[in-house]
């Protein structure tokens, strides 16, 4: 995958970028949105040529149609705004209109998004999808407003295997004593503990040279992210336990769509929704194109006992599935599952 390096702001003025925003400022955006009045912003923690960020331009194309011009977007790709943590809260007060991020950074905010994120509960991508494009996610996606966010689609991410710099990982066995990064998210950190290994949280963009430094022994992510984070570069082995089929999610500030009018609001919804099947054509010709990359470099893959790391995981779900109403989103899904979705 390409880089953004080159074409974006230069390391000075993304480190004043962050600065401002951690600042609390949010002022180099809000200067951004006045020169480019109807263009909405939105952050992306990955490269310009990722799926996700393809497909959030798509929402931008299809918005503009939808509206006549009057509004578009203008993306932030590459995590230049800052890791996924910083930018929905910048997103939350509204310093940001859009962000497009993993389910991961809403666990601690949102109890319901930890049911899509539970590891082994979708059976398949079919299923995942089946479920997030019903009354399921919908439900999910809506509970984000009380958080000042409007939760607008779901899109793919693959299936998350372990990846790391020692050797193959067949049982969880295989697991212990390695120190594993993870997106920041208790439910993250649990599921690697259940495993008996150490949990390191840490933003994505640090994971390369954490690898290359030895600070952490792997990770663990779909094969577009192994690849285009360089991941697999170092960590030469990756092991299939696609523990996790938890979709992305693509929200905007509360702040930012109560200033919409309720036909701009209706354009932004159905533009959203347009941009799925066309992110999830994009998704599976990634998955495959960096698998076949990745596999070509000579990393080595094997298989895994899913039973035993299944087993070994199961104690996360009744830690983290704590309300009634978790439950019943949880027993539909799986119900979805064995009727064969
Ligand atoms: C990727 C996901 C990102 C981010 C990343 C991570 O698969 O697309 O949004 O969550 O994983 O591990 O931090």
């Amino acid at each position: 995958m390409k880089r953004d390096d080159d074409t974006f702001m230069s390391e000075k003025q993304l480190q004043l970028g962050r600065r401002l925003f951690l600042a609390g400022g949010a002022a180099m955006l809000a200067s951004c949105k006045m020169q480019l009045s109807n263009l909405l912003t939105s952050a992306d923690t990955h490269v310009s040529d990722y799926p996700t960020v393809q497909a959030v331009a798509r929402f931008g194309e299809l918005l503009k149609a939808k509206t006549g011009g009057k509004l578009g977007v203008k993306l932030y790709p590459g995590g230049q705004l800052g890791n996924e943590r910083d930018t929905l809260e910048i997103t939350t007060f509204g310093g940001l209109d859009l962000n497009r991020v993993n389910l991961a950074p809403l666990n601690s905010i949102e109890p319901l998004t930890i049911v899509a994120a539970l590891p082994f509960l979708f059976r398949s991508t079919q299923h995942m999808r089946s479920a997030m494009d019903g009354p399921i996610g919908d439900e999910i996606l809506a509970s984000l407003e009380k958080h000042g966010l409007i939760g607008l689609c779901f899109y793919d991410s693959g299936a998350r295997s372990f990846y790391n710099i020692r050797g193959p990982i067949k049982t969880p066995e295989d697991m212990k004593g390695l120190k594993l990064r993870v997106p920041s998210s208790d439910l993250y950190v649990a599921m690697i503990k259940s495993l008996g290994a150490d949990a390191t949280p840490m933003p994505l963009d640090e994971v390369y040279q954490a690898l290359a430094q030895g600070v952490i022994d792997g990770a663990e992510n779909n094969w577009p992210s192994f690849e285009s984070g360089r991941h697999y570069e170092v960590a030469r082995y990756f092991s299939l336990t696609n523990h996790l089929l938890a979709p992305e999610v693509f929200v905007m500030s509360k702040i930012s769509w109560d200033k919409l009018s309720s036909a701009e609001q209706v354009a932004v919804r159905s533009a959203a929704r347009e941009s799925v099947p066309y992110m999830r054509g994009l998704w599976d010709a990634q998955v495959e194109k960096s698998r076949k990359a990745v596999l070509a470099s000579g990393v080595a893959v094997n298989e895994v006992d899913t039973e035993a790391f299944t087993r070994a995981m199961t104690g996360v779900w009744d830690s983290f599935i704590t309300t009634s109403r978790q439950r019943e989103l949880v027993d539909q899904i799986l119900a979805m599952g064995k009727a064969g979705s």
